[in-house]
């Protein structure tokens, strides 16, 4: 008989160690999950009356209800307990009218999601259904609980599975995510995004057992299997999925194949681009949600040039709809200013019809109606910008105008800041950049009047798909309007960071401003290590078993994908409509790479006869957050 293997007995301590940590760990996750449903009143997380309607449309239905789709007694029974539990504190209370037939608003509408999250929750939910709203969402809120172990088991296996070679790390993680409170917040509400985190996280798990001990029927089929639960929980966690069994499947290719899947690839990429340069259908600048495959640009002969802007009333040949919201600081520097604006106006041939100019500050718009002739006719407006708009935006439309036009040409829009004169103010050249007013020419403030540049278009069907609130083509063009749009960033990554450690409810409540420098410097250091580790990892790359190799692509697929969804939500950037700020929950599908990269990062840093000291310390670190966020902000905010 010969002795066990050094590294034999080193598994066999591991697998001793992880007998115990793992139930102790989901046990701490379960408490945790627990002090949180129980601290938070209800309907006091993101969308939860909203989300929770979902599920108890199936339990009173049986059946899965559509998009707009209501109950007028159970919106009742949701608007009337929201007012109950305080949910407009600091607000004003809505009143709630029981004989209208209008239902009472109790958020956005969540019935366009996928399914298969609110499904589980009505069957647990449905032995309550004769209790009160609050009762079932008590009952939902423990179901939700449930996939937050769900969650837990998956990170600490899948950490388990990756890297082998540190056995606390699995604990690490999995415990960073039993007490990470807004983690913990999150996880025990009614929302899609718990069931998307849950699902994604098996996903990985799978992706990563089958990358670390190679493909088999069975490991394929089970990830295949996963990719599915994700699509039918949200679309966040679907595409990760996809994103990461794509990667998966092409590091399979045999090497000298790989090099020609890159040149294919490279091709489809060139022909992407070829496409999106030469279809240059839509006005520069100018947005249009509707269709977006339907060019605002067409050629016809107007005072100024040959290109002219086109609005349809049935949006089929050109929009119905063109805006353009001008740079904030440039909006705000006219507060208190009277502004001229107007443009050229013709109606088809037969087409003539109503066309509506507005200029939109916010809450506040002015609008004007003007009839669109079969002749060209320069019409002016003139308004006073108010003390407070947070920014300027032209619009003109024929959208549910009365006798609207039905089709209408325009160019030389103008905006200049200046009182209008005794002469009608005209664009002075064919590009309209200037525009004469009173003896004197005045710069034109918005950016291609006269319809003469191009934005790349895509193809009706890609650029009408919805992403989050707005069309595919809306938040390409948003991106590519950086001069513009550039300015969200900072403030953007500012509150990504701040919702991750530390925002809550709905994310109206955040810990005390001085923990974020802590933290700070906590996650630049963990980020620092990280990227060490990295270099180090590429520098000796070629030896790395391709297991491994795979392992970090996974991981990387995700965490690009996932933040990157969650960065490009903030798109189109309009400040005279609301911006959503995009918190750190969108990118919860992806939570367990995240925390395996601060873990990981942070241990890189200290030597390894410290680390379990530093083990403690992070332990510490955790429960200290935690005790803030519950002592210092969530109590005091309900209960104080
Ligand atoms: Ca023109």
């Amino acid at each position: 008989m010969t002795a066990p293997a050094p590294s034999q007995v080193a598994a066999q301590t591991r697998r001793r160690r992880s007998n115990w940590a793992l139930p102790l760990i989901l046990a701490l996750g379960l408490a945790h999950g627990l002090v949180y449903v129980l601290l938070f009143p209800p309907w006091q997380h993101y969308d939860e009356p909203s989300h929770l309607e979902y599920v108890l449309l199936i339990v009173r239905r049986g059946r899965l209800p559509h998009a707009g789709d209501y109950d007028l007694s159970l919106r009742h029974e949701i608007a009337s307990s929201m007012v109950a539990a305080g949910f407009y504190k600091g607000q004003a209370t809505p009143t709630i009218d029981f004989w209208s037939d209008v239902p009472p608003g109790i958020g956005v509408d969540e019935l366009v999601h996928p399914p298969l999250y609110y499904m589980l929750l009505a069957l647990a939910v449905r032995p309550f259904a004769h209790q009160s709203v609050e009762v079932q969402l008590y009952v939902a809120r423990l179901c939700s609980v449930g996939l937050y172990l769900v969650v837990l088991l998956a990170a600490y296996k899948t950490i388990a599975e990756a890297f082998p070679r540190r056995p606390w790390l699995p604990s690490a993680v999995s415990v960073f995510l039993a007490l990470l409170p807004p983690l913990a917040g999150r996880m025990s509400s009614v929302n899609n995004d718990v069931g998307a985190t849950a699902a994604a996280s098996l996903l990985l798990w799978a992706s990563v057992a089958l990358a670390q001990r190679g493909p088999s029927a069975r490991k394929v089929v089970l990830v295949l299997v996963l990719v599915g639960l994700c699509l039918a929980t949200k679309t966040t966690a679907g595409i990760v999925a996809l994103a990461v069994v794509a990667v998966l499947a092409v590091s399979y290719v045999p090497r000298r194949r790989r090099r020609w899947l890159w040149v294919a690839a490279g091709c489809l990429a060139l022909g992407v681009l070829v496409i999106l340069l030469t279809r240059r259908g839509h006005a520069a600048s100018w947005y249009t949600s509707d269709p977006s495959g339907a060019s605002s640009r067409v050629s016809v002969q107007t005072p100024l040039d040959n290109s002219s802007f086109v609005l349809t009333r049935q949006g089929a040949a050109g929009p119905q709809e063109i805006l353009q919201e001008l740079p904030v600081e440039e909006g705000r520097a006219l507060r208190g200013h009277t502004v001229t604006l107007g443009g050229w106006v013709r109606a088809a041939e037969g087409a003539e019809g109503a066309v509506l100019f507005a200029l939109d500050e916010g809450e506040l718009s002015q609008t004007w109606v003007v009839r669109a002739k079969s002749v060209w006719e320069l019409r002016t407006f003139s308004s006073t910008i108010s003390q407070d708009a947070p920014g300027l935006a032209l619009r003109v439309s024929v959208r549910g105008l009365r006798e609207a036009a039905r089709t209408v040409y325009l160019d030389g829009l103008y905006l200049v800041d200046a009182p209008p004169a005794g002469e009608e103010p005209t664009p002075a050249n064919a590009m309209a950049s200037q525009v004469s007013a009173g003896g004197r020419e005045l710069p034109n403030l918005l950016r291609n009047g006269s319809a003469a540049l191009s934005w790349p278009s895509l193809p009706t069907a890609l650029g009408n798909q919805v992403l989050g609130r707005s069309s595919v083509a809306e938040v390409l063009w948003s991106i590519w309007d950086w001069r513009r749009t550039g300015w969200v960033w900072p403030n953007e990554v500012r509150v990504l960071f701040r919702s991750f450690w530390g925002g809550f409810g709905w994310n109206h409540l955040s810990l005390p401003g001085s923990v974020f420098y802590v933290l700070s410097a906590v996650t630049g250091l963990a980020l620092a290590g990280a990227a060490l580790t990295l270099a180090r990892h590429l520098s000796t790359a070629s030896h790395a078993p391709s297991s491994q190799q795979r392992i970090w692509l996974v991981f990387a697929t995700a965490l690009v994908v996932g933040w990157g969804m969650a960065l490009v939500r903030i798109y189109p950037v309009f400040v005279t409509m609301r911006i959503w700020w995009p918190v750190a929950r969108y990118a919860d599908v992806v939570i367990v790479p995240v925390a395996a990269l601060l873990c990981g990062g942070l241990a890189t840093l200290v030597p390894r006869r410290l680390s379990r000291a530093a083990g403690v310390v992070g332990l510490i670190g955790l429960l200290a957050l935690d005790a803030l966020a519950i002592g210092l902000v969530i109590v005091p905010y309900y209960y104080g």
